[in-house]
């Protein structure tokens, strides 16, 4: 790799040369554009591509790949319109994604700028026990200031993550949580064409307040992949016809069933490898369980198909959870007469919920600051009434092969969309109790 004068300042800051505390956040900045990791070079690997965010570089010494990371706090945007202090590595929540090939030695370098000490257990990963990152158990804590080195040979593939093993409970919940994926030595004997990875999150942002709270273990606010909320997430784009690995972890305090419209995907791996085509199974939905990975796979067929978390709650940003059922309830002037009590007061939900986007979207009702909207996102043809963990998998013909970006929406061949056939509701005849027998079995 060539040497510029910026990445020369790196090298010799991580060689020792230059104190490591001298380092800011440019120097990783730079460190991550100046190198590219070397999965994308060996045949049969594609490197992934982490929804939001991105894979950590490394160099190389001495026949290791080292890595740096640094557990620092972090100013987080969820979408536009909600953002937290959290704590996260390398400027990020998550922090970047490690990515190497089975058989590679490694080294992990671990700086710790938080104002208490932590540790990093490598989820998943077979390594010596005292390479564990269990604070107390195999190792001493990484205190304020301090920089650890992690060692070990990846004697596997898979999809695994990072995490905290020291105060885990609050460190995790602030956003400390990575990516670890390694690839098989010999190629992938089904290849891949596009490999996407992100994580599965929860955040207790109550309404007005910028520091997630680490002591709520169900009421959650916001849910997120990769820290972010729809509509921030990054859509997951294919060309037809490709073949498509999504891997997602789980390091939130809820399992999260994940929902793929339009194919039936392949579970065809975890933090267990990929496994034998034997084991694998055809799903529309596959819970992914807390400290879980799955892997799932699919042939791209055209269109806009949504990915999602199945527990509906989990597809919308803050909300009350112990509001009144307003469903059916007439409420006349009852409005009227609370805003002169409280003024800006909404009640909602009379014929239903969808009625909230509208209200948010037209600015009737501001919200507590620093919150978003429980329901958003617009699509071609109106408001998608979600949050939290939704993305859309984007698939079209003509994409070409490296292209990532947005292809806007999927132009529907003409017929293919559901139409209205009348406005009068007395035009269309319900259904009526089925007579069986007269049923045509076709024989
Ligand atoms: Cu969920």
């Amino acid at each position: 790799m060539k040497m510029s004068r910026r990445n020369w300042f790196w090298w010799m800051g991580a060689g020792g040369l230059l104190p490591l505390a001298l380092m800011g956040r440019r120097a990783y900045a730079q460190q991550d554009e100046t190198q590219v990791s070397a999965p994308a070079s060996r045949p049969g690997v594609r490197p992934v591509r982490t929804l939001n965010g991105r894979t950590l570089s490394f160099r190389m010494v001495g026949g290791v790949k080292e890595f740096h990371l640094v557990a620092e706090e972090v100013e987080h945007e969820f979408a536009p319109g909600s953002r937290a202090k959290c704590w996260g590595y390398n400027g990020t929540t998550p922090g970047p994604t490690i990515e190497a090939v089975e058989g590679d030695r490694v080294r992990i370098l671990v700086t710790n700028r938080l104002p208490e000490h932590t540790t990093i257990h490598w989820h998943g990963i077979l390594l010596p026990s005292g390479m564990d990152g269990v604070g107390g158990l195999s190792q001493p804590h990484i205190a304020p200031g301090e920089t650890y080195a992690y060692e070990f040979t990846l004697r596997q593939h898979g999809t695994h993550m990072y995490h905290p093993h020291a105060d885990e409970m609050l460190q995790m919940a602030v956003g400390m949580m990575g990516m670890f994926i390694v690839h098989p030595r010999h190629g992938e004997a089904v290849p891949i064409d596009r490999d996407y990875c992100f994580l599965l999150h929860n955040w207790a942002l109550h309404p007005g307040s910028y520091r997630p709270d680490p002591a709520v273990m169900q009421d959650f606010d916001l849910w997120t992949f990769n820290s972010k909320v729809f509509p921030a997430i990054d859509p997951i784009v294919a060309r037809t016809g490709e073949r498509v690995r999504i891997r997602i972890g789980n390091l939130s305090m809820w399992n999260h069933p994940i929902h793929l419209h339009g194919v039936q995907f392949h579970v065809t791996g975890s933090d267990g490898g990929r496994w034998p085509r034997a084991l694998w199974r055809p799903e529309t939905t596959e819970i992914v369980g807390v400290g879980q990975t799955r892997d799932i796979e699919f042939v791209a067929v055209p269109g806009d198909w949504a990915l999602h978390c199945h527990m509906s709650h989990h597809t919308m940003n803050a909300m009350g959870h112990d509001i009144p059922n307003a469903l059916g309830v007439k409420q006349g002037d009852l409005d009227a007469a609370v805003r002169r009590a409280l003024p800006g007061y909404m009640s909602m939900g009379e014929g239903g919920m969808a009625e909230h986007q509208e209200h948010t979207n037209m600015g009737h009702m501001a919200g507590p600051e620093n919150t978003l909207p429980m329901m958003m996102g617009r699509g071609p043809f109106g408001n998608l009434e979600m949050g939290g963990m939704f993305t859309v998998v984007k698939v079209r013909n003509d994409l070409r092969r490296e292209d990532y970006g947005d292809p806007g929406w999927y132009p529907n061949p003409p017929g293919t969309v559901a139409r209205r056939v009348s406005e009068a509701p007395a035009a269309v005849r319900p259904d009526e109790p089925m007579d069986h027998s007269k049923m045509n079995h076709g024989g």
